[in-house]
């Protein structure tokens, strides 16, 4: 018998984690999701976007067949734990006729739901021929699927689009990649129409040398308003002798003003340690796309992919978060080229 994630994190209080106390705790049922037992033949099943749509928990999770390209599928369930509906077929598989930018695959949506259009909003990765390139998708149901088409060039990814507008301005948090840039950052970009972007700039830099995220970063799961400021999770990648590891750290956004940074947390706070994130196709790699509140419980369900091969869930609580993020540094600001920026090193 397993324990709804509300009930697995009820069990302990809701106290400010002290630095020796985990913030998230992993689900017993772990992992919750494989390519065994997926209706039809794939592969891998990993990085999922989430979101809670009437009373079942939706997960739009990657599945990579057996040529190596992925699509999305989604699969659903009453408790977000167990006994998972899963599509019978591809629900969103790419289409590279009419979008030839999806020719390898379409990767690691996340699902922001936009309070104005009343719609999902799927941000995910295309594969093109010239490169990974953000695109984007809207849903009302998870049944169909419509395409705004792509709207960051090669190489970009780890995108999400922020639930609400900023004065008249969608926002959306990218990772483009230069050829020039010593390392990959996190940047925010602003849009009239989800469309056209611009007025982009640099909002999380990697650090360097030894530090954890020292290499590449990029956003996890959609931002999440809490009353702090926009909850932010990402991924910081250390490249080691033995290969890169895929940790996740946190920080925070101004509510009102998303391009300042008020927090950023020095260590990683979730590192792969189980077999199901140490061993698979990717080994090492925590890396989550999606992530459901529960306003009664005040608890986070985090879904992630474990090593490339399959879906995990680790559960935290909010108190435990903001209370954590309170603690941790204020990061340097810096002027260049006209942009304040956060500053580490
Ligand atoms: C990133 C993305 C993810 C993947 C991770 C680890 O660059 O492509 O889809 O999970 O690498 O391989």
């Amino acid at each position: 018998m397993h324990n709804s994630p509300e009930e697995h994190e009820m069990g302990r209080e809701s106290k400010v984690a002290n630095q020796c106390e985990e913030l998230f705790h992993r689900h017993d049922d772990n992992p919750i999701l494989t390519a065994h037992g997926w209706p039809y033949r794939v592969n891998t099943v990993f990085n999922a976007g989430a979101c809670q749509l009437g009373g079942e928990t939706v997960l739009l999770v990657r599945a990579e067949d057996r040529r190596g390209h992925s699509h999305l599928t989604v699969a659903r369930s009453n408790d977000g734990v167990s006994d998972w509906r899963i599509d019978s077929k591809p629900s969103f598989a790419p289409n590279p006729e009419n979008y030839p930018e999806e020719e390898w695959g379409v990767e690691d949506p996340r699902v922001t739901w936009v309070e104005d259009r009343s719609l999902w909003v799927i941000a995910y990765t295309s594969f093109s021929h010239s490169g990974p390139l953000v695109s984007l998708a809207e849903t009302r149901d998870f049944d169909t699927f419509s395409r705004l088409g792509p709207v960051m060039p090669p190489e970009d990814k780890d995108a999400a689009v922020f639930p609400r507008r900023f004065g008249n301005r969608y926002a959306m948090i990218h990772r483009p990649v230069s050829a020039s840039s010593s390392g990959a950052h996190i940047w925010l970009s602003f849009s009239p129409d989800l469309i056209h972007w611009g007025e982009h700039q640099l909002l999380l830099r990697t650090r360097r040398g030894a530090w954890w995220d020292a290499n590449r970063i990029g956003l996890g799961p959609p931002p999440l308003e809490t009353p702090e400021g926009w909850l932010i999770m990402y991924h910081g990648v250390r490249t080691t002798a033995g290969g890169c590891l895929y940790r996740l750290g946190l920080a925070l956004l101004d509510l009102d003003d998303p391009r300042r940074v008020l927090r950023r947390s020095d260590e990683w706070v979730f590192a792969p340690e189980t077999p199901y994130e140490r061993q698979g196709d990717v080994n090492g790699v925590v890396f989550p796309c999606g992530w459901i509140l529960d306003k009664h419980t005040n608890v986070i369900r985090v879904y992630y992919g474990g090593a490339d091969t399959c879906l995990a869930l680790a559960t935290a609580n909010l108190a435990d978060i903001s209370g954590y993020l309170c603690m941790c540094p204020v990061p340097k600001t810096r002027k260049r080229a006209g942009m304040t920026v956060s500053s580490e090193d």
